[in-house]
């Protein structure tokens, strides 16, 4: 694609060059977290050490890690490191339990961010003249404002449409000739079945060419779904609150991993257990230093996010490394009867099967001593043509098929297609009855 880049001079910067623009932007936010934060004060005294002792960027690694609990134990200005009158936006991640993590923005941050999802669009092919339907919710989510700011500074015309009244969606993608969809990748799915449900052929009847999906895991079963529901293709996009939302890595159109955007953020990956650092190409823990913000910089925040970083340079020329497709977080594993399950494992079994729709629940209860696990997966339309034995056959394969691949075998329930929940937002898919939390 011609003009490939949104900046080139950055997006192409020599490895050896990005390394010592990132040595230069630690030593600056590491004595900015020391003279402007209490926390990391007190992080950096715990640890014994002061800015002086970071004189190189492997010296980083003598920082402590950062972790949503300390956010949530500072919540929700303790950690922010400007005078209240400095920060300009707020932002908070769905807390599931207790405090909310809170995101504060100054006018650095935001400008940074604008430009960091500039990039992010333009590395997919966004561009002034598309149209950009933008279904990631608006408001406390970085979502909806973080592709909002970001294509508005492309000069892209936005539609702020947010999630929900999906029929309307549909027909306002016809309607004003979208060619951009941005959303989670359970909602791309959801869309696309209704416009089957309406007889909409998005090929013939909308122009959207191309959509922008995160904020939650997804497999490259579903990516195939999605590209096969919408025709459409389909590109991943990483980001969370903590670090200024989504544009903190995107794929080019080599789909060969995302590019961190590693002039604002210095990349780790660690052991989840032990929080050793791994070489680059081994699966560990994603951990982000953000380089260059003011109002709450992190240093070494333990996402949790598993996956791994690239270093090589991609043939699309940029030398930013890559992440690999996150395939789930250290804090989803399940432990059900002892075994260790984790909801990907389950997603890919489930996408093996041409005869299930791409929705599925995994439901954990202990109604007695023993925990009852059980997969309730929808059946495509096309498969509603099954016999009674077909489908006794089908569920007997998707119970051996996960024992399989887990250890365990669950209870298998087939809905009729539609019947389980669809969400506008993040997938709500593991219900674990067992804490008392649902
Ligand atoms: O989900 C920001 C975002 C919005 C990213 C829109 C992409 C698109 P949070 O609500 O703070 O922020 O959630 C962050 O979501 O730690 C991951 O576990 C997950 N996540 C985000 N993007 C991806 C992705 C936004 N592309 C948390 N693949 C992160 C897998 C993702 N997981």
């Amino acid at each position: 694609m011609a003009n490939l880049y949104w900046n080139k001079k950055i997006e192409t910067i020599p490895r050896n060059e990005l390394e010592k623009h990132q040595f230069k932007l630690l030593k600056n936010l590491v004595k900015y977290c020391y003279d402007n934060s209490k926390f990391y004060r007190n992080q950096f005294k715990k640890a014994g050490i002061t800015p002086d002792d970071i004189k190189t960027l492997k010296d980083a690694q003598k920082i402590p890690f950062t972790s949503k609990f300390d956010l949530r134990d500072n919540y929700p200005f303790g950690m922010v490191a400007v005078p209240p009158v400095e920060i300009v936006e707020l932002h908070a991640s769905s807390g599931t339990t207790g405090n909310p993590v809170v995101g504060a923005y100054t006018q650095n941050d935001m400008d940074v961010w604008t430009e960091l999802m500039a990039r992010s669009l333009y590395a997919t092919g966004v561009r002034k003249e598309d149209i950009m339907h933008n279904a990631y919710g608006y408001g406390l989510f970085t979502g909806g404002l973080g592709f909002h700011y970001g294509a508005q500074k492309i000069g892209t015309t936005v539609l702020p449409i947010s999630g929900g009244m999906t029929e309307r969606q549909i027909k306002l993608m016809k309607d004003l000739g979208s060619t951009v969809l941005c959303c989670t990748p359970s909602y791309a799915i959801y869309l696309g079945e209704t416009m089957a449900q309406g007889g909409i052929n998005p090929k013939k009847d909308l122009k959207i060419r191309m959509g922008l999906f995160g904020a939650e895991p997804w497999s490259e079963k579903i990516r195939e779904r999605i590209e096969e529901k919408l025709q459409i293709e389909a590109f991943d996009i990483y980001g969370l609150t903590e670090l200024c939302g989504p544009g903190v890595s995107v794929e080019c159109s080599e789909h060969k991993g995302l590019h961190i955007w590693e002039d604002h953020f210095l990349i780790e990956t660690v052991d989840p257990k032990t929080g050793e650092v791994l070489p680059a190409g081994e699966e560990g823990e994603l951990v982000f230093t953000t380089l260059t913000k003011t109002g709450l910089p992190i240093l070494r925040f333990r996402t949790r996010d598993i996956s791994v970083i690239e270093n090589e340079q991609c043939s699309c020329g940029r030398t930013h490394s890559r992440m690999l497709r996150v395939t789930g977080r250290s804090d989803d594993m399940l432990i059900i009867r002892g075994v260790n399950v984790f909801p990907s494992q389950i997603e890919y079994v489930i996408m093996g099967f041409p005869e299930l729709e791409a929705q599925y629940q995994i439901i954990v209860e202990r109604p007695d001593a023993l925990d009852v696990f059980t997969i309730k997966a929808e059946l495509t339309e096309a498969s509603m043509k099954l016999s009674q034995n077909e489908i006794e056959k089908l569920k007997l394969n998707i119970r051996h098929k996960v024992n399989n691949v887990t250890g365990i075998s669950p209870i298998v329930e087939l809905a009729k297609p539609g019947e389980l929940p669809r969400t506008v937002g993040k997938a709500k898919r593991v219900l674990d009855m067992r804490s008392g939390k649902i």
